[in-house]
């Protein structure tokens, strides 16, 4: 399988995010890709440039207003003060419920409130040339099997996407790579596509974008939200709304799921995803369900992740999977690296 990957991802290397008031290392950091590709390389898979622009695809998936902030915000933020080019910004006020979102306020550290659902998304000088190449990747995986003929392609991007929504960021996401990937797809005609969400997080972002599309069917498997992040999307009662109405599926798991809970539940998704009838397949390959991740509590094994590749490649579609979470760095490589070639050999 063809991996596309950009050296820029290395542009977004925040120093620190927030644990219970303290600041600790990001468990989203460069080393994630740099190990995934050492072991894609090291069993022999192509690795490529992205050689497409996402501009396009990014302006059906985000608002302009967000994309302008996220391409800016860094020479804003610096405009306030030189001094903070060894700053991180970080939100501090959010427009919840009864305050306004329409308006953009002048103050900087407003609209990345305003632009944020949480405060564990930090921003540095390169993440925007990060994320920007990320959802390249993405839309090239998209171009490569809608019409290349290639049956898949993988991206091994960061920083993640699933939890960007169209106007925000958050969960160390930026851009929303999935969507981009599906916008691609439908773009070069492919009438129905299938989004499955294998991350341990809720992939609230792809989600709220495609939720009154009936065209792309959004299915996750992810930590009952009562308890795990994000929270505040993924119950297993968001079908969908409008004519997207049926085209969402959650099958929330409760923390400390099994890996056989869990590949019942994949079962699930995939006779869902059957009976969409989709002409393509993206999947949010999240490794954080691994029994080693540092922030999740399920249970996968290194082996499990080929039984999840062989699943995966059943449907008989094209399919672009695009990494998301997983932080036990160390196993990263070995357990995408087991996705992709349990898939291509299937
Ligand atoms: C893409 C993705 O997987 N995003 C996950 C975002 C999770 N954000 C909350 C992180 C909370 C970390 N808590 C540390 C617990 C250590 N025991
Ligand atoms: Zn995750």
């Amino acid at each position: 399988m063809i991996t596309f990957f950009s050296p820029e991802h290395v542009l977004h290397a925040p120093a620190y995010e927030f644990f219970r008031g303290d600041r600790v290392p990001c468990f989203e950091s460069p080393a994630r890709a740099e190990r995934v590709l050492r072991e894609l390389t090291a069993r022999g898979h192509e690795v490529r440039a992205p050689d497409v622009d996402s501009a396009d695809a990014l302006a059906q998936v985000h608002t302009p207003r967000y994309l302008a902030f996220l391409a800016n915000a860094w020479a804003e933020w610096l405009a306030i003060d030189p001094a903070n080019a060894e700053r991180q910004p970080f939100p501090s006020v959010w427009p919840v419920r009864t305050l306004r979102s329409d308006l953009e306020p002048a103050n900087f550290t407003a609209r990345l409130g305003l632009y944020s659902m949480d405060n564990g998304s930090p921003l540095v000088a390169g993440t925007w040339a990060a994320a920007k190449a990320g959802a390249d990747a993405a839309a090239s995986a998209a171009r490569l099997v809608s019409s290349s003929g290639a049956r898949s392609a993988f991206c091994a991007t960061r920083p993640p996407g699933h939890h960007a929504g169209a106007d925000f960021m958050g969960g160390y996401c930026f851009l929303n790579n999935a969507a981009v990937a599906a916008q691609s797809l439908l773009a070069g005609g492919c009438a129905r596509v299938a989004i499955l969400d294998v991350d341990y997080h809720h992939g609230n972002g792809t989600q709220s974008i495609f939720y009154d599309h009936a065209d792309v069917l959004f299915a996750s498997l992810h930590g009952d939200p009562r308890t795990e992040y994000p929270f505040y999307l993924g119950h297993a009662d968001e079908t969908g709304s409008g004519p997207g109405e049926g085209s969402n599926l959650n099958l929330p798991l409760p923390a400390g799921a099994s890996a056989a809970e869990w590949f019942a539940a994949l079962d699930v998704a995939c006779d869902r995803i059957a009976r969409h009838r989709a002409d393509a397949l993206v999947v949010s390959l999240g490794l954080d369900t691994f029994a080693d991740d540092p922030i999740s509590t399920f249970a996968l094994a290194s082996s499990d992740f080929s039984r999840l590749g062989e699943r995966l490649a059943r449907p008989g579609l094209p399919t672009v999977l695009i990494l998301e979470g997983g932080y036990a760095s160390e196993a990263l490589g070995v357990n995408a690296g087991n996705v992709l070639d349990a898939f291509d050999g299937a």
